[in-house]
């Protein structure tokens, strides 16, 4: 991996080391580096201040994908493979600055994922957990763990870890939706495991809505237990998020930094939705502005309505519908809506949190 090569150098090359030690010393020091690279010794000073920044230092560079220019590639991408063939239809969304990497930041996953109607996603299941947030198109579902769920535009669907899950549209038009995984979170640790059924979808036991009647309602069963760190509600639906966050507009001042800017929660313990990807909708009224904002959380933002247009660590990026776009961490950005924007957002503050990683910078008001 290329974070790697700026680590382990040539012993015998000065390219790129932080020059945290006297340079015109190190021609000296060769012969002893390449003796102690024979034994699989290497000198930490060629390399500390590269190790441990002292401010995050990603490779990860602000972005946008228009979602103009993308769809005619997801169409494109259906004359060339078929659902089932592909097992995913995703186009990934590649960081320009992690190109081949599969990663819209360093730590996680974006894709687009095409299905037309008739078509099935056959089942499988991995140990990275998946959201999906729906762009465009209706019936289709995805099953997780034995239960169906229709998905609707602006729909924030779970998938968690090592769940068997399978996609299917049983509608009239293309279903298109993003996919965000955390499987370079899984890859760090080394803790990756995927199975495919041997059908090609997983049977259901559930009927449909179990899971929103059991979880989504600040009612849960009286002696569930829950061993997982995923909430039990799947798809959280949009309908009801932008019920929420039209009412709160109403009497709620917006916030300088976030606007209106919910959290999805877990009903279990009032925790983040899923235990690696942090999630959010935002509202951001017609005309505002939001004061600048940082934090270590690189985050994906994906425009459910409205248009603006950000600045992110100096660029500037006009937006409208499902366009996606991206701030590293650390990039201080702001917001300005040309009409009432509502946003989805994730990043892996969750997993920063947990670890007391995470902070955030905000600038004074
Ligand atoms: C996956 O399993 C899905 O289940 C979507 O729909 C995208 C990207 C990488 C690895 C697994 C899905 C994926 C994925």
């Amino acid at each position: 991996m290329k974070s790697d090569s700026s680590v382990h150098r040539e012993a015998g090359s000065l390219a790129g080391i932080v020059p945290s030690v006297n340079l015109a010393a190190e021609p000296g020091r060769m012969d002893f580096y390449e003796r102690a690279r024979a034994l699989r010794l290497a000198p930490l000073w060629r390399v500390l201040h590269g190790l441990v920044t002292d401010r995050p230092a990603p490779r990860c560079v602000p972005a946008i994908w228009r979602y103009a220019e993308v769809r005619p590639y997801l169409m494109e991408a259906c004359k060339l493979i078929s659902a089932e063939e592909a097992e995913r239809r995703v186009m990934v969304l590649e960081n320009p600055g992690l190109p081949g990497e599969s990663r819209i930041t360093q730590s996680l996953f974006a894709g687009l994922q095409i299905i037309l109607p008739g078509e099935i996603a056959p089942a499988h299941k991995h140990v990275a957990s998946a959201l999906r947030f729906i762009i465009e198109g209706r019936n289709a579902y995805t099953a997780v763990a034995g239960e169906r769920t229709m998905m609707e535009p602006g729909d924030f669907v779970i998938t968690p870890s090592m769940t068997w899950h399978d996609h299917g549209n049983e509608g009239d038009a293309p279903m298109v939706w993003l996919d965000g995984l955390d499987m370079h979170i899984v890859n760090l640790m080394c803790a990756s495991f995927r199975e495919g059924y041997p059908g090609r979808v997983h049977p259901l036991d559930r009927p449909e809505g179990a899971a929103a009647a059991e979880a989504g309602h600040n009612l849960l069963p009286v002696d569930a237990s829950y061993a997982s760190q995923t909430s039990p509600i799947f798809n959280y639906p949009y309908r009801r998020t932008r019920e929420t966050l039209d009412q709160l507009a109403r009497f709620r001042a917006a916030d300088p930094w976030h606007a209106h800017k919910m959290k999805y929660i877990n009903p279990v313990n009032g925790g983040w939705a899923m235990p690696t990807m942090s999630t959010w909708m935002q509202l951001i009224p017609k005309g505002f502005e939001t004061t600048a904002y940082r934090s270590t959380d690189s985050a994906i933002f994906t425009v459910v309505e409205g248009t603006g247009s950000s600045r992110i660590g100096g660029e500037s990026f006009d937006w409208g519908p499902h366009d996606i776009f991206v701030a590293p961490s650390w990039a201080a950005h702001q917001h300005r809506a040309s009409s009432d924007a509502v946003i989805f957002i994730y990043s892996d503050r969750v997993v920063q949190e947990k670890l007391d990683f995470w902070r955030e910078l905000k600038s004074p008001a």
